[in-house]
């Protein structure tokens, strides 16, 4: 390390004297202006974490549904998956260090990493639409120059896009092309293959209006509509020439407020969805002939790709062990569906991606969904093989053509992460296959009645959950408090839980009604 060139180039991202910073569940995230020297030291950090694991690395410059003014940046492990738990604590220390302790940082993590300096690095960026993110990419590559890492700016992707390319590039391929148009030809060749199978003939693809939160969304399904077929037909809202991103619009907006994004007008019956900022995100809705609000969120969602896989898996006779994974935020009439109705187990594990990606990875096939749209499903390396050889060389037509399905469906979802463009095509892609409307879909079961708000108080680290965040043990009484309050009313249930992203403690309760929860 030349350490000369590191005090230059860290002078020019000077840290804010005082400011401290965390890495949480979505990496860094605050105010665009206060972030230059945490890209350039994760700059930094992305090439010791490559250089740890001899493999690429990526970095998303990015602050998802939050507002314009903000920014954010996240490290991508090789397999795409979110940086290792381990290395959240390098990224804080690295992060806070004082300028004059930078260098002894670096060696620190270093040994406690067991980080050979003398390997190669490779690191991926990417970056949102925000006005900040293309100079804090900047800084990014300087931090990465500076170690003499290899980078590969991919300029403008979505947060999925970046994981996906991260991927391939570890996998040598076997994942697909690590380009965007890879990634189009991936997914779009798998939904082409699908929707063939459609007896209504691309019918109910019709006119899926999409708010895009006026974000990445909408730039790069433009890009992709070129590789679709002619049937489908979506039509772009809020794409970021005209307002401000995630402005009363976006995924975010339309599920904590359970109403329409700005700038999209419904008619009664229409299928729509909305993407969030950086398009990891995605929740579909309609207005009924009443003008009544109708949410199609994560949980009903995960149900309708479960539903759709499980009868997949029934037909091919395997025995592939199917789960579907929830956060305490899952409405409990998702749960009691996919429980009781369709006969899937559902674990429930703690907020944030990372866990629920960690715990589906252990069956065959393991959906996962947050309530706020954020999800997708994994298919065990033995599963997939499985699957592709009874495409292949099955004898029986149903359980060949039901191998096929599954063969289309493992290509087109987006295994490395929660992904809007994906997660979008495969549910078209079911609703033209089973012929169903979104009104069929809602009803498949009835929300139960919800709140969910956030409070501020003086110090939220005094709550401490256990039991997935579903009961407080700290403070002493709170729990017994809410027992005794849940224990009035039919169907209820309650938790608070101190936020990962946001300085707030939030509330969730449902019940029978809406005035009782
Ligand atoms: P926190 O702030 O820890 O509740 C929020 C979301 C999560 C997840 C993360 C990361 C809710 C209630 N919480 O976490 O689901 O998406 O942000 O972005 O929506
Ligand atoms: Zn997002």
């Amino acid at each position: 390390m030349d350490s000369e060139a590191l005090k230059k180039y860290s002078a020019l991202h000077p840290k804010p004297a005082g400011l401290t910073l965390q890495y949480g569940t979505a990496g860094f995230r605050t105010k665009a202006e206060q972030l230059d020297h945490v890209m350039f030291r994760m700059g930094l950090l992305a090439v010791l974490r490559s250089k740890a694991v001899v493999s690429t690395i990526g970095i998303m410059v990015t602050a998802s549904h939050n507002p314009e003014e903000d920014n954010g940046v996240k490290l991508i492990d090789p397999l795409g998956e979110m940086l290792h738990p381990s290395w959240e604590e390098y990224a804080t220390q690295l992060a806070n260090a004082e300028e004059h302790e930078l260098q002894q940082t670096i060696t620190e993590i270093c040994q406690k990493a067991a980080v050979n300096q003398q390997k190669d690095a490779s690191v991926f960026i990417g970056r949102d639409t925000r006005p900040s993110s293309e100079k804090l990419s900047q800084s990014v590559i300087d931090g990465i120059f500076v170690l003499g890492g290899q980078y590969h700016d991919y300029g403008l992707v979505t947060t999925p896009q970046l994981h996906y390319v991260v991927c391939c590039q570890n996998t040598q391929g076997q994942y697909g092309k690590a380009t965007l148009e890879g990634y189009y030809e991936k997914l779009s060749k798998a939904f082409t293959e699908l929707i063939k199978q459609s007896s209504s003939s691309g019918k109910s693809q019709k006119h899926l209006k999409i708010d895009c939160a006026n974000g990445i969304g909408a730039l790069k399904l433009s890009e992709m509509e070129p590789y679709l077929p002619k049937e489908v037909l979506i039509q772009l809202y809020n794409d970021g020439t005209k307002e401000k991103l995630n402005h009363l619009c976006g995924a975010d907006f339309v599920k904590v407020h359970q109403k329409p994004p700005r700038g999209l007008d419904m008619k009664p019956n229409e299928r729509c969805c909305s993407f969030d900022g950086d398009a990891d995100r995605i929740v579909y809705y309609y207005q009924d002939a009443t003008g009544l609000f109708h949410l199609i969120d994560g949980d009903k969602i995960a149900t309708l790709i479960s539903i759709f896989l499980k009868e997949l898996l029934v037909k091919v006779g395997q025995s592939l062990k199917m789960a579907v994974v929830q956060t305490a935020y899952a409405n409990g009439s998702s749960t009691r569906y996919l429980e009781e109705t369709l006969k899937v187990p559902v674990h429930c594990v703690k907020t944030g991606v990372k866990h629920l990606h960690h715990k589906a990875q252990e069956f065959d096939v393991g959906v996962y969904f947050e309530a706020n749209g954020h999800g997708t499903v994994l298919f065990s390396k033995a599963a997939e093989t499985k699957i592709r050889h009874l495409a292949k060389e099955e004898k029986d037509n149903e359980k060949r053509e039901a191998a096929k399905v599954l063969e289309n469906m493992i290509d087109l979802i987006n295994q490395t992460v929660g992904d809007a463009v994906s997660d979008m095509l495969v549910i078209e892609a079911i609703l033209a296959l089973k012929g169903l409307t979104l009104q069929q879909w809602d009803a498949v079961y009835t929300d139960l009645p919800n709140r969910l708000l956030k409070i501020q108080v003086a110090d939220r680290r005094v709550i401490d959950t256990t039991d997935a965040e579903r009961r407080a043990v700290t403070p002493p009484g709170l729990q017994e408090k809410i027992d005794a309050l849940v224990k009035k009313y039919k169907l209820s249930r309650a938790f608070v839980r101190p936020s990962g992203t946001e300085d707030v403690v939030r509330i969730y309760a449902e019940a029978d009604t809406q005035v009782r929860a």
